[in-house]
């Protein structure tokens, strides 16, 4: 059983997206439990990842099929995550703000949040603080992660966790900001309460901030 799991690992790792849907159809047939296929498959393969990209021993290309093979076993096992009432390590919402249409360093966080197991509602680009205010009021999450690549859309953030505290809904969650132009200095000044410079620390991070 131990062994259909670390293939399952391997695989994701190498970015193998057939492989990854045959080896999770294996080991659900091999009676692993669906949290075991997450855990200790694709979560253990996507954290390796994590590992290899902050190493810069691995870029993003590799970190994009990786993701796209970790959709392709994670669209097997939701249906049977769900039935088996495993709930999400936490819920975030992420987008990148208001007047900002970069986006594939978002995605990339979102799909390492995805694949340590958080539950994440994309919001996509150009992101008002209303849109934040009201996804806080909508899903009622414990993260929400905010993106920018221009130094000019940057301070959207600032407004953004201004508009987040006046709405009322401030202490309901954690806020953590990214984006190549950003800086932890940054993050302290506008009352961000984490800041990551990549998509594997953001998970650390995350996780840093709610204390799991
Ligand atoms: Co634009 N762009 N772009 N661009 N673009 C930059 C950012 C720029 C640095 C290029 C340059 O001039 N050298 C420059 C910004 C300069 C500045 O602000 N000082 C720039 C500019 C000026 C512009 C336009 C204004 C150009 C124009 O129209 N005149 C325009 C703006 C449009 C707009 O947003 N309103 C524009 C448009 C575009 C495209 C649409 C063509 C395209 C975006 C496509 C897309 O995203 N779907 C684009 C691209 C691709 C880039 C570059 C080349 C690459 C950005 C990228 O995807 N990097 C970029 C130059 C560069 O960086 N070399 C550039 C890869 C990505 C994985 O990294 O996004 O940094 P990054 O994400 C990292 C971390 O930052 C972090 O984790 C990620 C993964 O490790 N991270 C987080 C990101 N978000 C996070 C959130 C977190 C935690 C970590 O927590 C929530």
């Amino acid at each position: 059983m131990a062994e259909v799991l670390d293939q399952l690992a391997k695989e994701l790792f190498a970015g193998n997206a057939k492989g990854v849907s045959e080896l999770t159809r294996k080991a659900l047939a091999e009676g692993c439990t669906p949290s075991e296929i997450l855990n200790k498959g694709l979560i253990k393969g996507m954290g390796e990842v994590g590992v290899k990209f902050k190493a810069n021993e691995i870029y993003v290309p590799e970190v994009l099929i990786a993701a796209r093979a970790m959709k392709a076993g994670m669209a097997i096992l939701k249906p049977k995550l769900e039935e088996s009432g495993v709930k999400p390590v936490a819920k975030m919402i992420i987008g990148t703000v208001k007047g900002d249409l970069h986006d594939i360093g978002k995605n990339l966080v979102a799909m390492m949040m995805e694949g340590a197991g958080f539950e994440i509602i994309d919001l996509g680009i150009d992101v008002s603080a209303d849109k934040f205010i009201q996804a806080i009021r909508d899903y009622k999450p414990q993260i929400v992660g905010m993106s920018a690549l221009l130094t000019t859309t940057m301070i959207q953030m600032r407004e953004s966790i201004k508009a987040i505290k006046e709405a009322g809904v401030r202490d309901n969650v954690k806020v953590m900001i990214g984006g190549a132009p950003l800086t932890q200095k940054f993050s302290d000044e506008i009352g961000a309460d984490g800041y990551s410079p990549d998509a594997a620390s953001a998970v650390d991070k995350a996780k840093e901030l709610l204390g799991i």
